[in-house]
């Protein structure tokens, strides 16, 4: 039958979701029952959950009944720490068959859970802890040095649970709440889930902006209803599927997508463990017989790079669905997909705010290569001025995404900064914060993000993280950092220094800085990289004017500058 949008828009709601789940207003709902006890419950007990694979490809496989018994026993395991439901608990862990299972367990406690990259360096982490008042990190003794750096600071965190404890390894601070869980010992066959309903509050996201801390965006249990949906609708998730997600669970495509949805739809996920190879990568597909695979533009430029012969001396002939999230998928990879694997990616497009998939190509939807596809049909989704929020009905013409709330997965807050949240309202919208312009087919293409902030590998940088961090380099007076176009990450961070009086640019200085921010913040916001100058563009008012400093490293026109100091 050929693809119908308008009978989808008819015929596809929320409640599709709330039906399959048997959910009706009022009751309870926790997305770790949906996930774990549910699939126990209707017979996929000795169905695989998670197949994990390390860095070294050795293999670990749970069943949903092992993720029963396991989240039981870390629900039990935080309750008598003293975790309280509503506490925010921070998973700083690699991708370990602890994260996925222990984020499960965290919320079948009622707690809230706080993914963070293993990646983070110690202020990227104090920042998050600090400003949700975490409880409690679950980590792992590689990370356990950037906790203790910034203990001393974060008064509210009782409790650093240690994964891999060993004794021979390291001695734990018994005395500072440092404490060893071994998941694998702690199978407990009942557990009294605590009752949590639509709002309650599930996993708190942080997300960079332009100016300010990281923010978190505050998601409830109810969640679940656009997860599951689009997994299933978009994602095209089966019973049978073996589904990779190349993301991790610090992004939210790692929890929306990488945990919950495929749970929640009883689906077989795989991990791995490592950093990218494109090798790697295809024998993981191969060795597994992956059916559904969502990853990244970056990724897929990286696997462009090496061209089609690794991917036909595999057999990928599992392969059946695509998609991509991020950032914009150029026309190129999408062409390029077609060649390699005979199949299209599928653009998605959405936001750690938004929780789940909002505009994207549905399986059997014609892709336009370029495009970010359609309005997920259970949703209404338009561009809208940006003074008004008048929907704009021309066709080609650039406006700001804006998505008609409500719908389940949108964050209810940001943490404990209602102001912000207010403003990303516009005329009855929710405004994403990206342009975009609408073809006569109804079809969205991305022109840009709306502010400053860098998106590097689909990864979003503040610049303020990084000026603010530079501060507290020796050499640094101030600095400006930009997103410089980049071939394969699409952006990568640029900084222009001025120098503290006494130093003067050198190759050291350079390395100095990159490395400072590496360890500070983390790898992905690490300068590339530096220009010294002698002083920063600003406004009147003294903000920096990034805008400028961007234009004239792309060479192009400088427009109104006005507002200069002194020009
Ligand atoms: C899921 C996620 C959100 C921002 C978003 C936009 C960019 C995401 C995109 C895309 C073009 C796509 N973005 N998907 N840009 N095409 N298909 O990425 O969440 O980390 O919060 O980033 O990423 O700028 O506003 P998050």
């Amino acid at each position: 039958m050929a693809f119908d949008y308008e009978t989808l828009r008819r015929d596809i709601s929320w409640d599709i979701a709330k039906k399959q789940l048997g959910y009706k207003d009022g009751d309870t709902i926790n997305l770790a029952y949906v996930c774990v006890d549910r699939n126990v419950e209707q017979g996929r007990g000795e169905k695989l959950a998670l197949v994990h694979e390390n860095h070294e490809g050795e293999i670990r496989n749970y069943t949903y009944h092992d993720l029963q018994l396991l989240t039981n026993g870390w629900a039990d395991f935080l309750g008598k720490q003293g975790i309280a439901p509503g506490d925010r608990v921070c998973i700083f862990l690699d991708r370990l068959p602890e994260l996925y299972i222990g984020f499960m367990g965290v919320l079948k406690s009622g707690a809230v859970v706080q993914p963070l990259f293993s990646a983070f360096g110690e202020e990227s982490v104090f920042q998050r802890a600090d400003d949700s008042r975490a409880v409690a990190v679950i980590t792992q003794h590689k990370h356990l040095g950037k906790i203790r750096k910034i203990r001393d600071r974060l008064p509210d965190l009782k409790h650093v649970i240690v994964v891999d404890h060993d004794d021979a390894k390291k001695r734990l601070r018994e005395a500072e709440g440092e404490v060893g869980f071994d998941m694998d010992a702690h199978r407990i066959p009942e557990f009294p889930i605590f009752k949590t309903y639509a709002e309650s509050p599930s996993v708190l996201h942080y997300t960079s902006g332009t100016t300010g801390k990281p923010k978190g965006a505050l998601h409830v249990h109810s969640s679940i209803f656009a997860q599951l949906l689009t997994s299933k609708l978009v994602l095209d998730l089966k019973d049978d599927d073996i589904y990779w997600c190349n993301a991790d669970p610090g992004w939210v495509t790692g929890t929306s997508y990488g945990i919950i949805g495929p749970w929640a739809l009883g689906v077989t996920q795989v991990v791995v463990d490592a950093g990218f190879s494109s090798d790697r990568w295809y024998e993981t597909m191969e060795k597994h017989k992956v059916t559904v695979w969502y990853t990244a533009p970056t990724a897929i430029r990286m696997l462009m790079k090496d061209g089609i012969e690794p991917v036909k001396r595999r057999d990928l002939s599992s392969l059946r669905h695509m998609c991509s999230v991020g950032e914009p998928l150029n026309p190129e990879g999408v062409h390029w997909g077609r060649e390699a694997f005979g199949l299209d990616y599928h653009d998605t497009f959405w936001q750690t705010e938004t929780g789940s998939i909002m505009i994207t190509n549905l399986p059997g939807m014609p892709v336009k290569p370029g495009s970010m596809g359609r309005p997920f049909p259970a949703l209404t989704a338009a561009v809208v001025d940006p003074i008004t929020g008048e929907r704009i009905t021309e066709v080609g013409r650039v406006g700001m995404i804006a998505i008609q709330p409500p719908w389940p997965s949108m964050m209810r807050a940001y943490w404990n900064n209602t102001a912000t949240y207010l403003k990303k309202f516009l005329n009855g919208w929710y405004i994403c914060g990206d342009r975009a312009s609408v073809d006569a087919d109804g079809y969205f293409w991305f022109s840009g993000r709306d502010d400053d902030v860098i998106n590097t590998g689909g990864h979003l940088v503040g610049p303020f993280e990084i000026e603010s961090a530079l501060l507290e380099h020796e050499a640094v007076a101030e600095s400006a950092a930009i997103g410089k176009p980049d071939p394969v990450n699409m952006e990568v961070v640029k900084v222009f220094v001025a120098l503290k009086p006494g130093f003067t640019a050198s190759d050291d200085l350079d390395l100095s800085i990159m490395n400072f921010i590496r360890k500070r913040l983390s790898p992905l916001a690490m300068p590339q990289e530096i220009e010294f100058v002698d002083k920063l563009p600003k406004t009147r008012s003294g903000k920096i004017m990034r805008r400028l400093l961007k234009a004239k490293e792309l060479g192009q026109e400088i427009g109104d500058t006005s507002t200069l100091d002194d020009d």
